[in-house]
C-alpha cells in the first residue's frame, strides 16, 4: 500500500469558502500536503478525470458542477493513504456519510459532496496527473 493519495476541493465547498477548514481537518487527521493547486479544470480534464463513468446519467451533471467554479486539487502523504483518506472522506452520500468525515461535515448531495479521495494507488497516479507534474511533487 503507497503513501500518497490524491484529494481534490470540489467547486461547491470551494464556493462556500471552506477549502481551509477541509485542508485543516485533513492536516488534523494526519495527512501532508505535498503537492497543492487551485484551478478551474477544463471540460477535457474533467472527462479524462472521471473517464470510469463516462455513459452513466450523471456523467454530464457531473462535468458541468465540475467545471463550474475552482478545485483545490493535492496530493497527501500518510501511511496507508488510500485507505486512510477514504476512512476520513466518508461515504459518497453526505446523508449516509458517517459523522466527523468531511463529506457529512461539508457535503450536501451524492454530486455536491465536497471532496474527491482516490480509490486505489493506480487510480490515485491517473488523477493527481491530471492536475500535476510528477516535478512539482514534493516529497
Ligand atoms: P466516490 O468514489 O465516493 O467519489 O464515488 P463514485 O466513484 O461512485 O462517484 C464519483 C463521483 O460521481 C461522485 F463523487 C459524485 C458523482 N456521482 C453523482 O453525481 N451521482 C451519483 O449517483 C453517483 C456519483
Amino acid at each position: 500500500m503507497g503513501n500518497l493519495t490524491f484529494t481534490m476541493i470540489k467547486p461547491d465547498a470551494v464556493r462556500a469558502h471552506q477549502e481551509a477548514a477541509i485542508l485543516k481537518h485533513l492536516a488534523d487527521a494526519g495527512f501532508r500536503i505535498v503537492a497543492l493547486r487551485m484551478h478551474r479544470m477544463t471540460r477535457e480534464e474533467t472527462q479524462r478525470f472521471y473517464a470510469v463513468h463516462e455513459g452513466k446519467p450523471f456523467f454530464e451533471p457531473l462535468v458541468e458542477f465540475m467545471t463550474s467554479g475552482p478545485v483545490v486539487a493535492a496530493v497527501l502523504e500518510k501511511e496507508n493513504a488510500v485507505p486512510e483518506l477514504r476512512k476520513t472522506v466518508g461515504a459518497t452520500d453526505p446523508a449516509e456519510a458517517a459523522e466527523g468525515t468531511v463529506r457529512r461535515l461539508y457535503g450536501m448531495s451524492k454530486q455536491q459532496n465536497a471532496i474527491h479521495a482516490s480509490d486505489s494507488d493506480e487510480n490515485a497516479r491517473y488523477e493527481w496527473g491530471i492536475h500535476f507534474a510528477d516535478s512539482d511533487l514534493f516529497v
